[in-house]
């Protein structure tokens, strides 16, 4: 059997992203606690851009959630994460970008100055950050997955994919901040987050998560 470590922060979005496929597709792993500061030199040889997650399979590294998530769709097919129509396929890697490339870009911010800088490394936060990611990047973002769902209860295929794998891990990263997602201006996004994270992947990593949370005043 192939044995799996993952290293990285379990309060990282892109780590919760890993652990929800590991968790979905019911693969034992081994977890190491690391937060992506001081990263040692050979931490960097495996991963040269300094981040985490890293996954370690039979102690061959593979850095960088989706690149982990690709491989373990792999190595445990089933149940399967991404869709074998080819649009569909490639609507749920778009959205898993969109998390990555975009949805991190306001949802950062806003978890950094109110939880990370404050809380964990008790540096000096900028609450203005928050607020211009919360009021101006986030806003249109929410409006364009409003849309993308339409009556659909999942972003691709209506079945739970990838897709709000990382979604849902990035949006949860945004609550943590104290981040809110007005249910009147967007009730199928908010309904739908609470339909992704009530999935048993979901729930219990964000039971933990919310207990280091209030264990540092968050
Ligand atoms: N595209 C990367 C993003 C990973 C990422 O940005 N991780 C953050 C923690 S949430 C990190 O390690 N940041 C440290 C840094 O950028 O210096 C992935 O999907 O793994």
């Amino acid at each position: 059997m192939t044995s799996l470590k993952l290293i990285g922060a379990g309060l990282s979005p892109f780590v919760r992203k890993v652990r929800i496929v590991l968790a979905e597709k019911g693969l034992a792993y081994e977890h190491e606690q690391l937060a992506p500061f001081g990263l040692s030199p050979e931490y960097k040889r495996k991963h040269p851009l300094a981040r985490v997650p890293l996954l370690e399979t039979d102690g061959r590294p593979i850095p960088d959630s989706s690149a982990i998530c690709a491989y373990l769709e792999k190595l445990q097919p089933q149940p399967a994460l991404y869709p074998s129509d080819p649009y569909d396929y490639a609507r749920a890697v778009w959205f898993e970008e969109f998390a990555d490339g975009g949805l991190i870009g306001g949802a950062a911010p806003v978890f950094q100055n109110r939880v990370l800088l404050p809380l964990l490394l008790k540096r000096p936060a900028d609450e203005s950050l928050a607020k211009k990611a919360t009021e101006e990047t986030l806003p249109p973002l929410f409006d364009y997955l409003e849309r993308e769902l339409g009556d659909n209860e999942y972003l691709v295929g209506n079945r739970f994919t990838i897709a709000d794998v990382a979604v849902g891990s990035i949006l949860t990263q945004f609550q943590y901040g104290k981040g809110e997602i007005d249910a009147k201006r967007w009730p199928k996004l908010a309904a739908y987050l609470e339909r992704v994270q009530g999935r048993p992947s979901f729930k219990p990593l964000i039971e933990q998560d919310r207990a280091v949370l209030k264990s540092i005043g968050a």
